[in-house]
């Protein structure tokens, strides 16, 4: 056989909202409805550019199981373009897009072959270079497939390649549902040459030999999926020896941005910072749009920025409008503020011990009421004489509260945002 190309892409989403944008913002909300579309089109026009023999779709291509019309017209373009470029398409679906419910008007997509939910290899005879090749596959059969797929896989004798495509969880992946669920022996032992997975939508390879991968979503759609996102070409010879291509696709970017307060002696200074970083992000990806951020301030701060981080809407809003503003428009998703502010009375060590056993005692005392009588008293004793009265506010004396229930709601709020500007995020209490 002659050395095959092929564009693997998962986890597409077509249709998928955007999460955890508190403000609007008309403009960049018509691009990021059309975000999911557009990494779609880009992925078609990636592989018929850069000449791909095959495409691979690892499931999820769709967010709902009953895809909207608007998501079922924009993937049978994309099929269509494929297929006119000479370029077919074979895809197992996930659990976003299982088989139960799937549209009956897509299953027979000229151009697309889709798997069925028991394993199976398509001998693809379109092409020279696809001689003596094998896809492999399977598709969920209802969303919540527990059982191991992968193991179900045999290579058969006498390829020159073979390649798997499954929506799988390797080795119980944290933050995604432990579907599918299988090892990367597993994997292996079924001697393909190639694995093209879906699923878990941070991308990477897991592996190089054979090469394990996972597309990851192409576009990110909410804070815990930052980074570019996009698909993978893949150069494959004979018997293996696959090389991989990150290609970003997504046209908008998730990151969070941190600043260290000490850098920025007032909000003025922080807003350029802020530009400064995103302006750096957006630098070398063509395909960028917009960017969402999260906004994390931390470190000592000086009392002029402490003043600015007080209005900290008014913040909020310089900071939106001055990111809004450059060449590619930047969406403030969330300002924090971990700042906190210089002591000279108690060493670190001290400060750490402290709020860690604080932290704990609170957790203990919300666990057990029986524990609340008369601890109010004693916490804001401790808390005063630990840090002194200036970090509690005059209204949490033991004594202003209708029940001991209310003090320690009150006390365990408090205690949070003690500890918190005690530690800036050094250690996290959650
Ligand atoms: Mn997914």
């Amino acid at each position: 056989m002659a050395d095959l190309k092929l564009i693997h892409a998962a986890d597409i989403h077509l249709g998928r909202p955007f999460s955890g944008l508190e403000r609007s913002n008309p403009e960049l909300g018509d691009l990021f409805r059309r975000a999911t579309y557009t990494a779609w089109e880009r992925i078609v026009t990636t592989a018929i550019e850069r000449k791909a023999d095959l495409v691979t779709l690892g499931g999820d291509v769709f967010d709902a199981s009953s895809p909207t019309v608007k998501s079922r017209v924009a993937f049978s373009r994309g099929i269509d373009l494929l297929r006119e470029a000479g370029i077919r398409v074979f895809m197992a679906l996930g659990n976003h897009d299982p088989m139960t419910g799937f549209p009956p008007s897509l299953m027979s997509l000229p151009g697309l072959h889709l798997f069925g939910k028991d394993p199976e290899s398509v001998r693809p005879s379109f092409a020279e270079a696809a001689e003596g090749v094998a896809i492999f596959g399977a598709s969920f059969h209802k969303s919540a497939t527990k059982e191991n797929l992968a193991r179900q896989f045999r290579r058969d004798p006498g390829l020159d390649l073979a390649i798997g495509v499954l929506h799988a969880n390797v080795s119980g992946i944290g933050g995604h549902k432990d579907y599918a669920p299988c090892t990367l022996d597993d994997l292996k032992s079924t001697g393909m040459d190639l694995w093209c997975l879906g699923h878990v939508h941070a991308g990477g390879v897991l592996r190089d030999d054979p090469l394990i991968l996972y597309a990851g979503a192409a576009q990110g759609a909410h804070m815990g999926e930052t980074g570019p996102h996009g698909c993978f070409l893949i150069n494959a010879h004979q018997h293996g020896n696959c090389h991989a291509e990150f290609v970003p696709v997504s046209p908008v970017r998730w990151e969070v941005i941190t600043i260290d307060a000490a850098e920025a002696e007032d909000g003025t200074q922080l807003l350029n910072r802020a530009e400064q970083a995103c302006s750096k992000l957006c630098s070398g990806d063509g395909n960028l749009e917009s960017l969402v951020v999260g906004v994390h301030i931390k470190g000592l701060a000086s009392a002029e920025l402490r003043k600015d981080l007080r209005g900290k809407e008014e913040l909020f809003d310089a900071l939106a409008d001055a990111l809004a503003r450059l060449p590619v428009p930047v969406f403030v998703e969330s300002l924090r503020d971990l700042t906190r502010e210089p002591r000279s009375d108690i060493s670190s060590d001290e400060d750490q011990g402290f709020a860690l056993e604080f932290a704990r005692l609170c957790r203990e005392i919300a666990g057990d009421p029986g524990k609340l009588v008369g601890l109010s008293g004693e916490i804001v004793a401790e808390l005063s004489r630990k840090v002194g009265f200036s970090y509690i506010s005059g209204d949490s004396r033991a004594g202003n509260f209708g029940s001991e229930k209310e003090a320690m709601d009150y006390f365990l709020a408090q205690a949070q945002g003690v500890v918190q500007r005690m530690l800036g995020d050094s250690v996290n209490v959650d």
